[in-house]
């Protein structure tokens, strides 16, 4: 359960659907004013994804360009070794990332060697003094804790979408089971980061109900990243319209009102926003991206440091040190 009593994890989707709703302007000023209570404004936590595998994934997510079965032409690459990861890892401390995140294109995560050598690479970068960040699928609570004790702060598992739209845009796993590896993430004492994709031709329903499973976890996730779809050529929905502005807008909003002491992460999908429109999603709440001088996400673009070094002197914000611990534990 949350200790703090201003963190409420029983929100019901009518009161949720109220804020959703509400006049755009009211609701940004709302979560503006949320976000001003709990967090310094003018802080962007920048993190770095690295994909540390690539491609050749067994899953059938419609959006994912690194789905085995869809044509995205994307060059597949096997689990990279330490060194390469960590060189990358020390790029990332210079151009001032606080958070590295390493993402596999795993279903699960299986007991074997490249899991051992995932586990040395979240040792060497936490020797890096960064906070280390996974995404490699699902896991079982045994994994989990092995991850934990290898020094890995936050492990990145979405719900994407809602339970009712899940088998719409996937079918080789169930939205529960996806819920239960969220458990064992907090289980084993690493900080949830969980959140969803906009864009994916689902309603503002769908979106409410998955931003309620998220606020109604015994503890909310201490990230929410608010992921834009990219449309990845090849995949099935590639042909869906680019995402509005002010639906990303809406979410953000949503999910820093009703979980006001998560990061909200604007994540994918930056690369086809102007900077006032990224600017909107930080009114509203959003204080994180990823960033760094790779200029990709995982296979899809993304602004380079540069740019949103420039993004941000231009908006008036400044890059987040490492987040503090004691001010984590004293708001969950
Ligand atoms: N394979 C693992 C998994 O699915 O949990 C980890 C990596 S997976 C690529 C991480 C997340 O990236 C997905 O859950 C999804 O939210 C996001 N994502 C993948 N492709 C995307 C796309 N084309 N547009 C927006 N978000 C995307
Ligand atoms: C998340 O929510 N977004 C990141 C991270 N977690 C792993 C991934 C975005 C991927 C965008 C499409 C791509 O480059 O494959
Ligand atoms: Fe695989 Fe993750 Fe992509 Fe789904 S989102 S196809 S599980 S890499």
């Amino acid at each position: 359960m949350q200790n703090n009593p201003a963190l409420r994890n029983d929100w019901t989707k009518k009161e949720v659907e109220a804020i959703y709703q509400l006049p755009l302007l009211e609701l940004i000023y709302q979560a503006a004013t949320v976000h001003r209570t709990w967090h310094k404004p003018q802080e962007i936590q920048l993190c770095t994804l690295l994909s540390v595998k690539t491609g050749g994934c067994p899953e059938d997510c419609a959006y994912c360009g690194q789905a085995a079965r869809y044509q995205t032409g994307i060059q597949v690459q096997a689990l990279l070794s330490t060194d390469v990861v960590l060189a990358h890892a020390q790029k990332a401390k210079d151009v001032g990332s606080s958070r590295f995140c390493m993402a596999a294109a795993w279903r699960e995560v299986r007991d074997n060697r490249d899991f051992d050598r995932v586990i040395d690479m979240v040792k060497g970068v936490n020797a890096l003094g960064l906070e280390v960040c996974c995404t490699l699928g699902m896991l079982t609570e045994g994994q989990a804790e092995r991850l934990k004790e290898a020094g890995v702060h936050a492990y990145n598992h979405n719900l994407d979408t809602s339970e009712a739209y899940y088998e719409q845009v996937i079918s080789t796993r169930q939205f529960d089971q996806r819920v239960n590896t969220l458990h064992h993430v907090r289980k084993a004492g690493m900080t949830v980061c969980s959140g969803g994709i906009v864009g994916l031709g689902e309603t503002p329903a769908d979106r409410i109900a998955m931003l309620v499973t998220l606020a109604t976890l015994p503890q909310h996730p201490d990230s929410v990243p608010v992921n834009a779809l990219v449309r990845v050529k090849g995949t099935p929905l590639e042909h869906l319209p680019k995402v509005s502005i002010w639906d990303m807008v809406r979410t953000v909003a949503t999910a820093r009102i009703i979980m006001p002491a998560a990061m909200v992460r604007l994540s994918a999908g930056r690369m086809e926003m102007s900077e006032e429109e990224q600017a909107w999603c930080f009114m509203a709440g959003a204080n994180s991206i990823f960033t760094g001088e790779r200029e990709t996400l995982l296979v899809t673009p993304n602004p380079g440091v540069t740019e949103d070094m420039c993004m941000l002197d231009n908006l008036g914000l400044i890059p987040m040190v490492k987040q503090n611990k004691v001010h984590e534990s004293a708001t969950n």
